[in-house]
């Protein structure tokens, strides 16, 4: 390296390491040598203790009289968008909110009516239930005979939606047209092993669909059924749900943990591929688990094992911490003769899962399972070895805490998708960065070292952090690509679908743990939706969430009103209106009432 002689002659600093006999060339070696030390050190050497920056970031407490208005700007939002779509799409299914058209993309039985009657009785707005009542007064549930009706979205959004008004109305008509479209639906239980098809035709009374099912598809009609069950005294409608239980139950399930996977043989009730997730396709099965058993007082003891079962699983094998930010994230994962393979793609449809955690956390005593009869490493005893060794690691903790941590960890995640982008909305899917010099981190590995270094400060991934502030524009691509390796992730589906899985978990959160910070991002999506998605008559999916240069696209899915409005309503109302053990939420955010089997019902539908 040359240096200009002059600057070293006159300077006296120089000098004097001179008459010590150290040379220029002597620094420069000591320079590059720590500079190769802290390289090594930082990169590639196994990291014992690992350190999980958190931020101390301080939410202002408000007055009540602050979130009560905000609930009423999220009643103006439904008001915005169920006028939208009376004027521009009813009786059709769903308003496209750019275009002004409609569109039937679920049976045509005016979905989004159905879909939204529960919401509009939790917000009082008795016009709009009235005038939705016509929808259901006038439908009857059929289509024409070479059409098929999807079986899942018709459960849970139609049934469900009409369940949930009944409960909180008593109003008769409502019980009628569950139970008809129940029975309209049942076709699709003859399969040999009675898990469902895809799809019935209501006319011929015949079901179609593939011989492999989905798993939530599958699944995700039991608390409707067993509810539909319990208010017609129908035996039938109880044995279906009944059937699902059973069928987990029963399944080989050992070399996944006791997880679900994705796909499953509807003849033989079995499981069909190896493929484990919390997000598409996957997602409500696994929220089911607790909530039958929570709709249903806490007696399925079935249910409750399978619950138990499928979080462990997912925090020994599915749960990281990312490699910088240390943001920690559920991912899926195909088991593979070599081991588990995780895609380290994290969904925004898996962020409803923090919030079953908290549930979970909230009405279950983990710590003490003995007061139900379950011992909790006993679970394992059916599994591989592996996975045993994994619930003792897991009883090592705190139960309670250790499923708060993963949510509260999970639903920041959640949240920092949407806060880290100019738009403020999460897109749909990101993937992690995983492998390289700094690979991502198995979750409970970091929790077992966090612990083992004296539990100081918060839990790996759970400390509060800040949205990322990397600028792209105007970089060229490897800046760009060193950019986003500091977020930790790339963007794989940058949409916007007015999804509720994120301010779900954080009502859950806030109803659970009292604390504001919850409330105050939920107030940060609702303001960018309102700001982004926003159109004359609705609201519209957003496109490029990650550019300064969104675009709206044209369509206003039934769940923003029946889901995601909802949920923020909930969020910022001071009063707890759905009280958490009171109320059971299905999937499409519908809540049904936790409600007990008679002796006579138990000895008539063999329930627990
Ligand atoms: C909803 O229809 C339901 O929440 C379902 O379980 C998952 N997908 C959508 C919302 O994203």
């Amino acid at each position: 390296m040359n240096f200009p002689a002059g600057l070293l002659r006159n300077n006296s600093a120089v000098s004097s390491l001179r008459r010590r006999g150290i040379s220029i060339r002597h620094v420069v070696f000591a320079f590059a040598l720590c500079i190769s030390l802290l390289t090594i050190y930082f990169n590639y050497l196994p990291h014992t203790g690992y350190s999980f920056s958190t931020d101390v970031i301080y939410y202002s407490q408000e007055t009540p009289g602050v979130w009560a208005e905000r609930s009423v700007q999220v009643r103006n939002a439904f008001l915005h968008a169920y006028h939208g779509y009376e004027r521009f799409a009813f009786p059709r299914d769903e308003l496209c909110p750019v275009s002004n058209g409609s569109i039937d993309n679920f049976n045509g039985w005016a979905v989004t009516a159905v879909d939204s009657l529960d919401t509009m009785l939790i917000m009082g707005l008795d016009q709009e239930y009235k005038r939705a009542m016509s929808a259901v007064h006038n439908t009857n549930f059929s289509l024409p005979t070479n059409t098929h009706v999807p079986f899942f979205e018709t459960v849970i959004r139609y049934l469900g939606g009409l369940l949930s008004a009944y409960a909180l109305s008593k109003d008769d008509i409502l019980r009628t047209r569950a139970d008809e479209l129940g029975t309209i639906l049942s076709p699709a239980f003859n399969t040999s092993s009675g898990f469902p098809t895809f799809s019935v035709n209501t006319i011929r009374g015949t079901h179609d669909g593939p011989k492999i099912g989905g798993l939530a598809e599958i699944a995700s009609y039991q608390m409707e059924y067993a509810y539909l069950g319990k208010i017609t005294g129908k035996k039938e409608h109880v044995d279906r749900a009944t059937t699902a239980t059973r069928n987990f139950y029963n399944a080989k399930l050992r070399d996944h943990g006791g997880m679900y996977p994705m796909h499953w043989n509807l003849s033989s009730g079995q499981s069909k591929d190896a493929r484990l997730s919390v997000g598409a396709a996957s997602d409500s099965a696994h929220e089911y688990t607790l909530k039958q058993y929570l709709m249903t007082a806490r007696k399925d003891k079935a249910n409750l094992e399978m619950y138990l079962r499928f979080t462990s699983h997912v925090f020994n094998n599915l749960m990281f911490i990312s490699p910088n930010r240390h943001l920690l994230y559920v991912t899926d994962s195909n088991l593979y003769m070599s081991g588990n393979r995780p895609s380290h793609n994290f969904e925004h449809l898996s962020c409803f899962f923090p919030g079953l955690l908290a549930l979970g956390a909230h009405t279950l005593p983990l710590n003490n399972l003995e007061e139900v009869g379950l011992n909790f490493t006993e679970l394992a005893d059916d599994l591989l070895p592996k996975h045993k060794m994994g619930y003792e690691e897991l009883a090592s903790f705190n139960l309670a805490d250790l499923h708060l941590w993963a949510a509260e960890g999970l639903a920041q995640t959640c949240y920092l998708t949407y806060a880290d982008q100019p738009t403020g909305l999460g897109p749909d899917v990101v993937t992690m960065l995983s492998g390289g010099v700094r690979p991502e981190i198995p979750w409970m590995d970091a929790m077992q070292d966090w612990k083992a270094s004296g539990s100081k400060g918060p839990p790996p991934g759970v400390g509060d952090k800040r949205p990322w502030v990397g600028d792209v524009t105007n970089r060229n691509a490897r800046e760009r690509e060193m950019a986003f390796a500091m977020r930790d992730y790339h963007i794989r589906s940058a949409v916007y679908q007015l999804r509720p899985e994120t301010v779900e978990s954080l009502y859950i959160l806030y109803r659970v743990t009292g604390d504001v910070k919850w409330r105050h991002r939920g107030w940060a999506i609702f303001q960018a939706i309102e700001r982004e998605a926003k159109t004359p008559s609705g609201y519209a999916n957003v496109g490029k969430v990650h550019s300064s240069d969104p675009e709206q696209l044209d369509s206003m899915p039934s769940f923003f009103l029946a889901e995601t409005l909802k949920y923020l309503y909930l969020l910022f109302r001071e009063d707890d209106i759905v009280p958490l053990d009171q109320w059971v939420f299905n999937t499409e955010a519908h809540p049904l009432p936790v409600f007990e089997w008679t002796q006579e019902e138990k000895e008539a539908y063999g329930v627990p």
